[in-house]
């Protein structure tokens, strides 16, 4: 038999771990973590190591295809539809402005970013502003409240330097999520070996949570309160690096003013938590040299999102958390050029008020994007400005956004959606055309992508200066008409005769610089190369892509040392630039909170929807991609509301039966399971199952999506349009007989 083992990234998921494929005569058999990779040492996880089924599902889409009057697909080759979609994009815009024509780009267009960079280059190329992402749908507060706040030029401390974490609202052993690092079972622990201690709170008692020193099980929603007490604390034990703050921070007593109401026992009546623990909280962070703060989904989605990710940065600043001068940082960059490595804040920027004005609930775009959780009343919403086209480059709205009945009626009502998916996703089956993409092991890949997602704070991207590279290691199945989407784009934009001008990633942190080196690809130009669509989309990155390649290491997983070890400059003489720790917007947000902080029958929520249901992620699926593989799909045959076995006995249900969960805005069935890890009155149910509204429920198959439990227009955050998509009140009961 003829062996071969291949190195190649996976792009499962965003951490883009190092996997080596076994292969049989030339076809793959086994996917596994690389015990040398240099910054993944082995790991992997169950998605990874069922990536290699992936490419030849018997529901992967062999053909773009293109609906039929009756609303089911004919295929179509992908070169015509290129054509005909222009054709109709130029009739639209011409009709109707260009802002009629709008792109969301979902997970997959985060894993492949010169793909990314071509749709925004089409988007612009028509004079359309019109660019939505997942950020807002997720945690669109990180955006705001870095804006707010300023960033540490130097950089937070490295995972493998902690003392304290405190994770609120994130699981990052499953989800990847910053807070851990690369491999973060193994940081974990190591952490944990070296004394750092952990704190976690989540209203589930997450993987992460079974591993900490202190857990807070709080009320959902009113983290705020924790955080605010925390910082109370400091305050009051004088746990403070004054002479940090002295020369770094701004605003100190306007946080200190807005957190005064969260004196630990109103806090945590609030929250549902022992005030003491709320005090050992502060008191561990207090002792804590070189401590992190980090912040997920859980607040982000659960209403006060911005103030909970400014908290989490307050508390860094007040206790001078970050890298000093004569320190050594690690990572310098591969294909992401990092921040001057200088002891010094870069100061706050406006986190709204510089972009697009939607016409709706008076949004606009915020530093974390436009709104996309408005997305779909722009498309129903009549008048000038109403969005008629939509592509979707790596999502499913249908699953993913809040509001699915609000989204259907959307996608219904375009006149034109182009959907860019492996599979006939639940937003593609309502789609004109789905185009068929190559993915994964089929195309180029790099670590641009985590390396970029390094400046969301510690814990995210890689530790030290790190990249790979992988060249496709299987082949596109036979008989197949599959293009990589950015060549799409170039295709339709040759179509309409329009060049197209690509930003380049790599130099995100200097938009001037961004601007001035463009790559415009003239529409008489041949189709880039995937060398050369990712070296447009990572222009003037440290190491070029065509270079990458030529280094042998690059293939396997590369961390040089020549490349990593910068030492941090002092902060010159004349630097003005400070953290603010007490920006209104994030005040005027804790102010609001604060309001109903004596209020219980609003913690308690509406009597008629006694529960609260909580986002929560599972390790072998993400979001919704990953069900259709067999694998995955024996792990989680139906999809799961985990209930505390309390509130099972209390509601008269049993462990297994199907349920049905109501909001004030819909509902959805699914299956209860018993799991004492939940808090009572709490059901963690995981995200972006379902169906679609004119399809049969599947309670035992598709399950029900937890978007139809969410209103866009209701509760909502003023800034970025995120919706309540986690502590949504809730009742529940027995499912009707199937
Ligand atoms: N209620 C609730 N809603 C949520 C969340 C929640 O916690 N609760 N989470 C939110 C979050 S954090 C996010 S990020 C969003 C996710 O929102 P989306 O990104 O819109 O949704 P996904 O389900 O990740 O969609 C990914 C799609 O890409 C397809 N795909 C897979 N590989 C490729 C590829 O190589 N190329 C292309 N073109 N497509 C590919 C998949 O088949 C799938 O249809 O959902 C949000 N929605
Ligand atoms: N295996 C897997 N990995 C994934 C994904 C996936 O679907 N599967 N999705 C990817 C995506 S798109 C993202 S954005 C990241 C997200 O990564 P994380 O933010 O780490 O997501 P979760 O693992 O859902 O962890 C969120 C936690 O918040 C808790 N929570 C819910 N509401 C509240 C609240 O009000 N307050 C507090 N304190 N906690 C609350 C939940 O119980 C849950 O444990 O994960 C990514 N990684
Ligand atoms: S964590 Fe993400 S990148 Fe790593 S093996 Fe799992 S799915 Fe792949
Ligand atoms: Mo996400």
């Amino acid at each position: 038999m003829d062996r071969e083992r291949k190195h190649v990234i996976c792009r499962a998921c965003h951490a883009h771990c190092g996997l080596i494929v076994d292969f049989e005569n030339g076809a793959p058999v086994a996917a596994h973590g690389d015990k040398d990779n240099p910054a993944f040492h082995g790991y992997s996880c169950v998605k990874g190591r069922g990536m290699m089924n992936y490419h030849s599902l018997s529901t992967r889409l062999l053909h773009s295809q293109k609906r039929r009057p009756d609303g089911g697909h004919d295929p179509i080759a992908w070169r015509d539809a290129a054509n005909e979609i222009a054709a109709k994009v130029d009739d639209i815009v011409a009709k109707h402005g260009p802002d009629a024509v709008a792109l969301y780009v979902g997970t997959f267009g985060y894993t492949n970013l010169a793909t990314h960079a071509f749709g925004m280059a089409f988007l612009e190329a028509i004079g359309s502003r019109m660019y939505f992402t997942s950020v807002t749908i997720d945690q669109p507060g990180k955006g705001v409240a870095r804006a707010a706040h300023g960033a540490w030029l130097a950089g937070p401390y490295k995972v493998s330097e902690w003392d304290g974490l405190m994770l609120v609202g994130t699981n990052p052993v499953i989800s990847q999520n910053g807070g851990l690092g690369t491999n973060p079972a193994r940081n974990l622990h190591e952490g944990k070996k070296r004394g750092m201690e952990l704190i976690v709170v989540d209203p589930r008692r997450s993987d992460c949570a079974a591993k900490a020193d202190l857990y807070l099980q709080p009320r959902p929603g009113e983290d705020v309160a924790i955080l605010g007490a925390i910082i109370r604390q400091l305050i009051a034990d004088d746990a403070l690096d004054h002479d940090f703050i002295k020369e770094n921070v701004d605003g100190f007593e306007n946080l200190k003013a807005a957190v005064e109401p969260f004196d630990p026992r109103r806090a945590g009546e609030r929250a549902d938590v022992a005030p003491d623990d709320i005090v050992k909280a502060a008191r561990m962070i207090g002792g804590w040299k070189r401590g992190h703060v980090s912040v997920g989904t859980g607040p982000n989605m659960s209403g006060f999102g911005n103030a909970v990710e400014f908290m989490s940065l307050a508390i860094q600043s007040l206790r001078g958390h970050w890298r000093r001068a004569g320190e050594i940082r690690q990572n310098e960059g591969f294909f992401i050029n990092p921040s001057p490595a200088i002891a010094a804040a870069a100061g706050p920027l406006p986190a709204t008020g510089f972009g697009k004005k939607l016409r709706v609930r008076g949004l606009e775009e915020s530093i974390s994007g436009l709104p996309t959780a408005a997305l779909a009343d722009e498309i129903l919403t009549p008048g000038d400005g109403q969005v008629k086209a939509l592509f979707v480059l790596g999502g499913n709205p249908m699953l993913a956004w809040p509001d699915q009945i609000k989204t259907f009626e959307a996608m219904k009502a375009l006149d034109l959606l182009v959907c860019f998916d492996p599979k006939m996703s639940k937003t593609g089956a309502l789609s004109d055309y789905v185009i068929a993409p190559k993915v994964h092991f089929e195309i180029l890949g790099t670590t641009a992508a985590p390396e970029l997602f390094g400046n969301f704070g510690a814990g995210w991207g890689f530790e030290e200066t790190y990249a790979q590279v992988s060249e496709p290691i299987v082949e596109t199945p036979e008989g197949s008409d599959l293009v990589e989407e950015y060549a799409f784009f170039h295709a339709m934009a040759k179509a309409m005769d329009k060049p197209l001008s690509v930003k380049s990633w790599s130099l995100m942190l200097d938009p001037a610089a961004a601007e001035a080196n463009r790559t415009v690809i003239a529409p008489e130009a041949d189709t880039p190369s995937p060398v050369e669509a990712w070296d447009a989309a990572l222009n003037k990155a440290p190491v070029s892509v065509a270079e990458a390649l030529r280094i042998p290491e690059a293939h396997k997983g590369y961390a040089p040392e020549e490349r990593s070890g910068a030492e941090i400059a002092p902060k010159p003489d004349d630097w003005a630039e400070k953290l603010a720790v007490g920006e209104s917007l994030i005040i005027e947000e804790i102010d609001r909170y604060a309001e109903r902080l004596g209020d219980d029958a609003a913690a308690r929520g509406p009597a008629s929807f006694p529960y609260r249901m909580i986002s929560r992620r599972l390790n072998n699926v993400l979001n919704s991609s990953w069900h259709e593989e067999p694998m995955q799909r024996g792990r989680t045959p139906h999809h799961p509301a985990y209930v505390n076995p309390e509130d099972l006995d209390a509601l008269g249900l049993a462990d297994g039966e199907r349920i049905e969960i109501e909001s004030a805005r819909g509902a959805i069935q699914c299956v209860a399971y018993a799991a004492p890890d939940v808090r009572p009155g709490c059901l963690s149910v995981p995200h972006a199952w379902g169906t679609n509204p004119d399809e049969n429920e599947d309670p035992l198959g598709a399950g029900g999506n937890t978007g139809r439990l969410s209103a866009n227009d209701v509760d909502y955050d003023p800034v970025t349009g995120i919706p309540i998509m986690s502590a949504i009140p809730v009742r529940v009961r027995a499912a009707p007989a199937l």
